[in-house]
């Protein structure tokens, strides 16, 4: 090993967390199957089925940690204005105080894995190095498929290449000890006593996302919570879109989207790139281009099934981490949606007798699979391209029961940023707390920028001057809208699809619109969706702008923006006034 300052390093931690032992991981088969074994021995894990499930297993996790927290999730900066009004802040010595001790002789009777991992294609310009040192295996299995592991890093690292250090250690998984602290100055992330998605895989939303957002407005680069995805069109056009969904809001689904039947013979074709994650930036010919910086789909288990996405299902048949769904009799899992009729019996997330009668849900709402991205069938050709996709279009969306159409678009850039800058969304069980509850959640990154909120819209405002007619159009979706009964009025999932045409045309300078006071809409008559039998009013309500809706709307953007007074970019402020006079 010749990289020093990682020597030093984890010379460091070893001092400090005390293990057993330590043990460099490579990625290797012959390593994960002797964690494997490991695991199994402990009851950490469950083998599924080698027939229906090969090399797959089932986790439970402490039912106390089963989705991120973002309440205990800081950002530490040192002053309080750089982590702005939408993160937890902690001064840095301050909350060294606090978690260095939680880390002393944490690790004594455990081993402690020392990850390099790469985040991006290999040689990729974009593409970025991490260490995570963990004391859970659990965390190495998954961070193996999420991640590209081991010596591919170490080469990318060289004797003096840039890495961010990620410690994490399971502690005794208790609530009150449990921290996600983030040091930009430091390149550091600590995460004490949570085993669960991203408050354990640092690489995710810790590195790729927080600490990757901050390098990003200093490099002149974007870190952002998007699904990218090619489509083809019937004359062999290639598009790239990106979508900024909130947690569990539907984007690894549109990104695995296959087409209804009439797209397909028609001769479109969607091609997934990322689900979660995408890195922005530009590229020689001025256009901005995006890699996907992960390797594998930590994807929600619940709803998942060969109606709705058959390329999730499909990607997680074979070399998979399952978390907290059903386990049933013959040692295969199960999940709510995932087949119309639930099993007679199974065992629950918590590791119960569980039956259909009990009224209980079998798989817990933020169960998990964390699949290869590889065997995924719908995983494009440019998944591992050094350069990443030209992107044509950007497309924000939440979780709105009422206000919000189907689809729009956005007059400019900074109308577009406006639309992200003011995104709402339903809570979904992603993360701790209450679900359902209606929040701002701008480009989806209300938890994961990791820096000043303002700040950040300022830095899309920079990047659209940079850009200027290379810029993606940006659109405004809506797959949740609901009626009285509290029906979805929109089908979603493959009939997404007739949304994504509607984008590519109007990318192409087509498709019919409808001048609006919030952007572009649709005309439903040039839609072609006759075929899905909607009802006309709820066709109404998909497609047109509801003046009182929107006037509280505006209301709430207004008291929203508050918060950040003085921050606030011109340009949002100035969309917001256009806006107001347009209602
Ligand atoms: P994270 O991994 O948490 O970032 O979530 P995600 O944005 O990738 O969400 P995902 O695609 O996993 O979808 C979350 C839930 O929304 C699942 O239960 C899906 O079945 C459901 N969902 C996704 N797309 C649609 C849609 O078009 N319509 C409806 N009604 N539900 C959808
Ligand atoms: C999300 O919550 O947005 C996820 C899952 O993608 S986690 O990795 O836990 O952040
Ligand atoms: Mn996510």
């Amino acid at each position: 090993m010749a990289h020093q300052a990682l020597e030093d390093w984890v010379q460091e931690v070893t001092q400090i967390t005390t293990p057993d032992s330590i043990h460099w991981c490579d990625g290797s088969e012959s390593e994960i199957n002797t964690l494997y074994e490991l695991m199994v021995s402990d009851g950490t894990l469950t083998k599924l089925d080698d027939h229906k499930h090969p090399d797959s297993y089932l986790a439970r996790s402490d039912i106390n940690d089963v989705a991120r927290v973002e309440g205990r999730t800081f950002i530490c900066f040192a002053q309080k204005e750089d982590a702005g009004p939408t993160n937890n802040w902690m001064e840095p010595t301050e909350m060294h105080a606090v978690i260095d001790p939680l880390f002393e002789e944490c690790m004594q009777g455990r081993v402690m894995y020392v990850i390099p991992y790469l985040m991006g294609p290999a040689g990729s310009a974009m593409s970025k190095v991490g260490i995570e040192i963990t004391d859970s295996p659990y965390v190495v299995a998954n961070m193996r498929i999420m991640t590209r592991m081991g010596q591919i890093a170490l080469d990318e690292l060289g004797e003096d290449g840039e890495f961010v250090k990620g410690l994490h250690s399971t502690g005794q998984l208790d609530p009150d000890q449990r921290y996600i602290s983030h040091f930009p100055d430091e390149n550091l992330i600590m995460s004490f006593s949570s085993n669960y998605g991203g408050n354990a895989l640092l690489g995710k939303k810790c590195f790729a996302l927080r600490l990757a957002s901050v390098l990003g407005k200093r490099e002149g680069w974007m870190a952002e919570h998007m699904l990218i995805l090619g489509i083809t069109s019937p004359e062999g056009k290639k598009s790239h879109i990106c979508a900024a969904f909130p947690s569990a809001c539907g984007k690894t689904n549109l990104a695995m989207l296959v087409p209804p039947q009439e797209f397909l013979d028609a001769g479109w074709k969607v091609e997934t790139v990322g689900d979660d994650i995408a890195w922005l930036k530009f590229g020689p010919d001025g256009r901005l281009y995006a890699i996907n910086p992960e390797y594998g789909f930590f994807g929600v288990a619940p709803g998942t099934s060969m109606e709705t996405n058959p390329n999730a299902l499909l990607s997680c048949r074979a070399n998979t981490l399952f978390t907290n769904v059903a386990l049933c009799p013959d040692n295969t899992v199960w999940w709510e949606g995932l087949t119309e009729a639930p099993p007679d019996s199974a065992i629950d997330w918590k590791g119960n007798p569980w039956t259909p009668e009990s009224g209980d849900k079998a798989a817990h709402p933020n169960s998990r699979f964390t699949a290869p991205a590889g065997q995924c069938p719908s995983i494009s050709d440019d998944f591992e391209n050094p350069a990443g996709v030209p992107i044509d279009a950007i497309i924000f969306g939440g979780r709105r029961s009422t206000t919000t159409p189907l689809v729009y678009e956005s007059y400019n850039w900074q109308h577009g940023t406006y639309l992200g800058a003011t995104m709402t969304s339903e809570k979904t069980a992603a993360a701790a707390g209450k679900v359902g509850e209606l929040r701002h959640d701008p480009m989806a990154m209300l938890p994961f920028c990791g820096y000043h909120m303002a700040d950040y819209w300022q830095h899309w405002l920079d990047m659209g001057e940079r850009g200027g007619d290379n810029m993606p159009r940006v659109f405004h979706v809506n797959w949740f809208r609901k009626d009285s009964e509290g029906k979805f009025v929109w089908p979603g999932f493959g009939d997404n699809m007739h949304v994504l045409k509607w984008i590519v045309e109007r990318c192409d300078g087509k498709g019919q619109v409808n001048e609006t006071p919030i952007g572009y809409l649709p005309d439903p008559a040039t839609m072609q969706i006759d075929e899905l039998g909607l009802d006309p009013n709820d066709v109404k309500v998909l497609f047109s702008v509801d003046a009182e809706e929107w006037q509280e709307e505006v209301e709430a953007q207004t008291d929203y923006f508050q918060m950040f007074g003085e921050k606030l970019p011109e340009g949002i402020r100035a969309e917001l006034d256009a806006l107001k006079s347009r209602l």
